[in-house]
């Protein structure tokens, strides 16, 4: 068994039922239990992507006995239930699910990279992350996400940042 945290994010339609879609649709599943799940927090969107409403993010952890690959599988399922259209790069979702880390294992393939590439630069990860994983650190650099989200909060003070 492997403890897997994800992250999940929605900016369309019925954000938090989009939220609560995914983490049902992922308890029903019989190889997936969820441990635990974080406050929903609301942030801006990144700056670079197209012009779009603010995300709500929540980050989960899990146990299963699924492959990195065939929980890939199972999450690009759950976004297509959940009226996921992909067209534009880092573009508006009703939900995106991404795996952040996998236990400790270090990932690199056409289709999947873990731990998620751009997870130290996020505080809409960083922060449900550390709620829920205080102790936890990057599998890679051995940074704690404690520290790195310090890091980052210092930088972006003066962002809107907000639990609901
Ligand atoms: N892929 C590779 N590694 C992973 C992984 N660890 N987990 C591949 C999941 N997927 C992974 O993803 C494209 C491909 O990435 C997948 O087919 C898989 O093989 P996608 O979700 O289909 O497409 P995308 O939206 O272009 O990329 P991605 O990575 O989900 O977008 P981002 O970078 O996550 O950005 N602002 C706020 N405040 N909150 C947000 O949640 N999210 C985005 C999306 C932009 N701005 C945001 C937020
Ligand atoms: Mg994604």
């Amino acid at each position: 068994m492997a403890v897997v945290f994800l992250g999940l994010g929605s900016n369309l339609g019925d954000r938090e039922g989009y939220l609560n879609f995914a983490v049902t649709k992922l308890e029903t599943e019989k190889r997936i239990s969820i441990l635990d799940v974080s406050c929903i927090l609301e942030t801006p969107p990144l700056i670079g992507g197209p012009a779009q409403g603010p995300y709500l993010n929540i980050v989960l952890s899990i146990d299963t006995d699924l492959s990195p690959e065939e929980l890939l599988h199972k999450i690009q399922a759950v976004e297509n239930e959940g009226d996921r259209v992909r067209n534009i790069k880092w573009g508006p979702r009703t939900i995106d699910v991404d795996i952040l880390l996998y236990d400790n294992e270090i990932i690199k393939s056409e289709y999947l990279e873990i731990p998620h590439n751009e997870m130290m630069n996020r505080d809409f990860v960083l922060i449900p992350l550390v709620e829920i994983f205080p102790e936890g650190k990057h599998p890679i650099s051995g940074i704690f996400f404690k520290n790195a989200l310090d890091k980052l909060v210092i930088k972006s003070k003066e962002k809107v940042i907000e639990f609901i």
